[in-house]
């Protein structure tokens, strides 16, 4: 395990130049979510396919930016989902960006994520990594990540971020967010879920959302790279996750690799705030 980390470690560090001075331009293609893909998105994805590729504990790739698992090693025994540049239509923007990774034993099963790991290249380079405990890493003038703190969840936040056109939520949840603002939440989100739960989880609670709507009655995020991952970091910070109407999005049921989920990471505060308005009225 510690080898497969220090090679994603060793990626995260090739994209962060890259992300400095490559072409920020579209390519031609789209991918399997229908995004027409940056050629950032498709060189972030080279970079960690290269570093992963090497190495014979690796079983398959699965990435946002592929259609299929990439089979590497039949005895390997780990799979490797990832979001190579979440948030990558901001680089444009100069936001913070980041890559998340899911690390699954033998199988993609929501019990079968062993390891998440994120980073974050935003003014200095961050890394989280969590197997019991999320643990943030920061990249020091030597070019190497030191360990800053254990992460952990106050029982309530003050931070709400919520994504999708608000024209399609439903009422349910348009009133669960004005209830969240009435109790003096305040808004923040970028439109990059990494820097978005990373900003609550540093801050120490809040919630962070992306529901069902009536464009995308499965939400917009991917379970397999994207929720899942984050779902292990915010429920071992001691926080809860739902996808509206579940105990935890790792009940979830994975049919496909691509496939999306509403979701809501928090507190407990707000996740159980969330569960009265969704388990009662559900319009
Ligand atoms: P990406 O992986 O293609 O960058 O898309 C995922 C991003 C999330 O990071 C973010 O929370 C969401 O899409 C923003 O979507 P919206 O603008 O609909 O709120
Ligand atoms: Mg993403």
């Amino acid at each position: 395990m510690d080898i497969l980390i220090n090679s994603i470690k060793e990626a995260v560090l090739e994209i962060s130049k890259a992300l400095k001075y490559a072409d920020l331009s579209y390519s031609n293609h789209q991918n399997k979510t229908g995004d027409t893909q940056l050629k950032l998105d498709v060189l972030s994805d080279e970079i960690i396919t290269k570093k992963l590729s090497k190495l014979s504990c690796v079983k398959a790739l699965v990435s946002e930016e592929k259609d299929e698992a990439l089979n590497l090693n039949e005895n390997g025994e780990f799979i490797v989902a990832y979001d190579p540049l979440d948030g990558s239509s901001l680089v444009d923007v100069n936001f913070a960006v980041g890559s998340i990774f899911g690390i699954y034993k033998n199988e993609i099963k929501p019990q079968n994520l062993i390891l998440s790991l994120y980073s974050l290249y935003g003014p200095r380079l961050e890394m989280v990594i969590c197997d019991k405990t999320p643990i943030l890493y920061r990249l020091d003038e030597n070019s190497e990540f030191k360990k800053v703190r254990e992460l952990k969840l106050k029982e309530k936040g003050n931070l709400n971020a919520t994504g999708a056109s608000q024209w399609a939520w439903s009422k349910t949840h348009a009133k669960f967010v004005k209830s969240l603002f009435d109790e003096k939440y305040r808004l923040r989100y970028s439109g990059a879920m990494v820097a978005d739960l990373h900003q609550i989880l540093l801050k120490g609670g809040g919630l962070f959302s992306y529901p069902a709507t009536s464009d995308h009655i499965n939400g917009k995020l991917r379970v397999v790279f994207e929720v899942l991952p984050f779902a292990k970091i915010y429920e071992s910070a001691g926080g809860k996750t739902s996808d509206g109407f579940s105990k935890s999005l790792f009940e979830i049921k994975i049919d496909k690799i691509h496939q999306t989920t509403p979701c809501f990471f928090g507190s407990s505060y707000e996740i159980e705030k969330m569960h009265t308005f969704y388990g009662k009225n559900n319009e």
